[in-house]
This record gives C-alpha cells, sequence and structure tokens, in this order.
C-alpha cells in the first residue's frame, strides 16, 4: 500500500481514528439484526417496527444505548455538538445521507445541554443527563438494501452501531 508523507504536527497524531468501527460484510448483511455489540459488552439496539420499511415515507429511527446488564447507559455525551450522528448508505453506493437526531426527545435535551456561553464550555457534570437513545429523521428515497452507521460518544469515546435495513 502506498502512503504519503505528512508535515510533522505537534500534537495528535493523523493516524487512527476514533471513529471507525468494523462492520460486517455487506454479503453477510442479517436483514433481521436490531442489535450491534458494543465494546464494553453492551449493546446499540434499533427499536424498529417489524413492519416492512417502505421507500418515500418519512420515519423516526431510534437507537437505544444499553449497558451489559441491558440497562440504558449513563455515560453518553454530545459528540461534535449532538447527541448523535447517522449515516445511510444504499448497498448500491447510491445513495449517502448524514442525519442529526431533529425534534424529538434528545434534541430537546440538546437544547438544554448545549452551552450557550464559552464558560459553559468546560465538560461538566451536565452532560451526565443525556439519554441513553438518538433518534433520527429519515425517508429512504428508493426501495432496495441500505447499510446505518449510528454512532454517539461515552465517557470521551465514539461508539459505532451498524445495522442493515431491506426497504421496499
Ligand atoms: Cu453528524
Amino acid at each position: 500500500m502506498a502512503s504519503i508523507d505528512l508535515p510533522a504536527i505537534a500534537g495528535q497524531s493523523l493516524t487512527g481514528d476514533d471513529s471507525s468501527a468494523a462492520a460486517p460484510a455487506i454479503a453477510q448483511a442479517d436483514f433481521a439484526r436490531t442489535t450491534f455489540p458494543l465494546p464494553d459488552g453492551g449493546q446499540m439496539v434499533w427499536d424498529r417496527d417489524p413492519a416492512p420499511l417502505k421507500s418515500k415515507r418519512v420515519y423516526s429511527f431510534r437507537f437505544l444505548v444499553r449497558d451489559p446488564a441491558g440497562k440504558p447507559v449513563e455515560d453518553m455525551e454530545l459528540y461534535m455538538g449532538m447527541p448523535g450522528h447517522a449515516v445511510f448508505v444504499g448497498h448500491d453506493m447510491q445513495v449517502f445521507a448524514h442525519i442529526h437526531p431533529a425534534g424529538s426527545v434528545p434534541m430537546a435535551a440538546l437544547d438544554i445541554l448545549k452551552p450557550h456561553d464559552m464558560s459553559a464550555m468546560s465538560h461538566t457534570a451536565s452532560t451526565a443527563a443525556l439519554p441513553a437513545e438518538v433518534s433520527f429523521p429519515y425517508g429512504f428515497p428508493q426501495p432496495g438494501s441500505y447499510r446505518i452507521f449510528i454512532q454517539v460518544k461515552r465517557s470521551g469515546h465514539v461508539e459505532t452501531g451498524v445495522f442493515d435495513a431491506r426497504v421496499e
């Protein structure tokens, strides 16, 4: 593999990415799977309606973050100013969408927690109140198979859940 020379920069290494995750191969996509294991032994759970997903309809995609005992985690933090980030990608790569929570409980929590002045920027215990769930509004533009990546931050670490969806 070729490498490129980068100028030396004081501070953090340019190698490594704290937001990466290993996902199952697309060929092994399991459209019935609604849980994804997290590094601490907990799970991210896609709280989805069992009814088939339809294209051109907006849904609220809700994901719960659970500890190894199955209880809601208590260490959720804002990640880049948001309770969570979602990426929807068509298995055929024809669709890519990056979505943030909106109009849901997590967004209300965000309004409360978002610092309104720089003095509040320092990390305080207030972020401990962030709920252990994130919801994203999204509508698939066309039928097909999609992969969904959900990222949240907990205790300073980014965690990623990976799911697959079949859309009619
Ligand atoms: Cu984002």
